[in-house]
């Protein structure tokens, strides 16, 4: 192995795990990820990163495995000797999470312990500090205690995957305690982008917006429209989790926008954009409805700005406008912005002085 640093991915295929092997591969790192065996191709995401690694000077490295099996875990830490471990992985729907609350508690919960456990014996046996970063949610806040919420705010989980957030969360802290590991858990608020899952409200509304402009859709069919969340731009939330691991001492830190904005409003700008008005399309069904509700998410990233230096640089409208662009793209209108350079999209729209920057 060579003098770069290595960092281990789980999840690498999601949204998030894409932005952050870009930042990392940008700074020179070897990455490793951690891919599930399917029947039908995954890695959309990372397919642009991808480089066949008989190639030399190959700096991605995917290996099969799954936060549900511990001993491939141990293997794959093994076989990497990674300086930093980025846990992403995990069944990341709220919603789907009522509906298989065990699978969902199996990846998010006791994947996590999984490989703390395998980061704590091999940095036992190895001498060989392993810094860890735990993808946590604004989700574990729940049902509301205090707003904005802090890093001090209590928990109080409101979902199958919520709760096992929460377990996550203070395993990690367990760890750094007990055992004196370099771990850092995240609070993430919602973050999103044109690669977002396309079940997730924002992307979902976005997506429809492009195929109701090209004809391909005439309804958009939604839950609750109340709820009010702190939506952010992922690119600068991977940002975040780097810096978190670049710290003199581990910790814990939200990162949020310091904004929250309904699901209504969201609807209103997308549909907006567009010149079209988001009630003659969105229908209510009510199998979107979680039978608990978090109602609203505003986070306090203080801590995250004066320690780690970090500063959003996406603003509410443009991450709306930012979306809808790219999924007009993905079904060929305005067919001039690449679904995988979202920067060139911001430009786009600057351009355009269709917001203001
Ligand atoms: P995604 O749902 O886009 O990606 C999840 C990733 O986890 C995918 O790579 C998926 O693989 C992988 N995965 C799922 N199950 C397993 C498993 N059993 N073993 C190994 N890998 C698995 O999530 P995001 O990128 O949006 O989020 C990243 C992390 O951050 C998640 O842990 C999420 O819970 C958390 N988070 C996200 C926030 C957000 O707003 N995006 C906010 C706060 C926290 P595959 O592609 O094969 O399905
Ligand atoms: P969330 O994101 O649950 O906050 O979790 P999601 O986009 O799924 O829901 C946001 C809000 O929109 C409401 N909603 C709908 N949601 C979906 N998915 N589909 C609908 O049709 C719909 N209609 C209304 C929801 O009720 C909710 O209030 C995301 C995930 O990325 C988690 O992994 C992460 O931890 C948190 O963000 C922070």
């Amino acid at each position: 192995m060579g003098d770069r640093k290595r960092a281990l991915i789980t999840g690498i295929t999601g949204q998030d795990g894409s932005y952050l092997s870009e930042l990392l591969l940008e700074k020179g790192y070897e990455v490793h990820g951690i891919i599930r065996r399917t029947s039908t191709f995954n890695t959309d995401r990372i397919d642009h990163i991808y480089v066949d690694p008989h190639q030399e000077g190959a700096t991605l490295r995917l290996h099969y495995g799954d936060l549900t099996d511990g001993s491939t875990l141990r293997r794959i830490i093994e076989l990497s000797q990674p300086d930093e471990i980025y846990n992403l992985g995990a069944q990341s729907h709220v919603r789907v999470s009522f509906d298989a609350p065990q699978y969902t508690v199996d990846t998010v919960a006791m994947g996590t312990l999984r490989l703390l456990e395998a980061i704590r014996e091999y940095q036992e046996r190895t001498g060989k500090q392993v810094k860890f970063y735990q993808a946590g949610s604004s989700e574990m806040f729940g049902l509301v205690q205090e707003v904005p919420q802090r890093e001090t705010t209590p928990f109080y989980p409101r979902s199958p995957y919520a709760c096992a957030k929460v377990y996550a969360h203070w395993q990690t802290v367990n760890y750094r305690e007990a055992y004196n590991l370099f771990a850092c858990n995240g609070i993430l608020f919602n973050h999103e982008s044109p690669r977002r899952g396309e079940t997730f409200v924002t992307r979902k509304i976005t997506r429809a917006v492009a195929r109701i402009v090209a004809g391909q859709q005439n309804k958009l069919y939604l839950g609750n429209l109340d709820a009010k969340r702190d939506w952010g731009y992922a690119k600068d939330y991977v940002r975040a989790m780097w810096l978190m691991l670049q710290q003199e001492q581990p910790d814990d830190y939200v990162v949020a926008t310091g904004e929250t904005h309904s699901v209504r409003e969201f609807l209103e700008l997308a549909f907006g954009y567009v010149d079209l008005n988001w009630e003659d399309y969105v229908e209510f069904d009510p199998r979107y409805l979680r039978p608990t509700e978090v109602d609203l998410l505003l986070g306090d990233p203080t801590k995250a700005k004066t320690v780690l230096g970090w500063q959003p640089s996406v603003t509410f409208p443009e991450l709306v406008a930012l979306m809808v662009e790219a999924d007009l793209h993905a079904v060929g209108i305005q067919g001039t912005t690449p679904k995988t350079t979202s920067d060139t999209v911001l430009d786009l729209i600057a351009q355009r002085q269709l917001i203001s920057k």
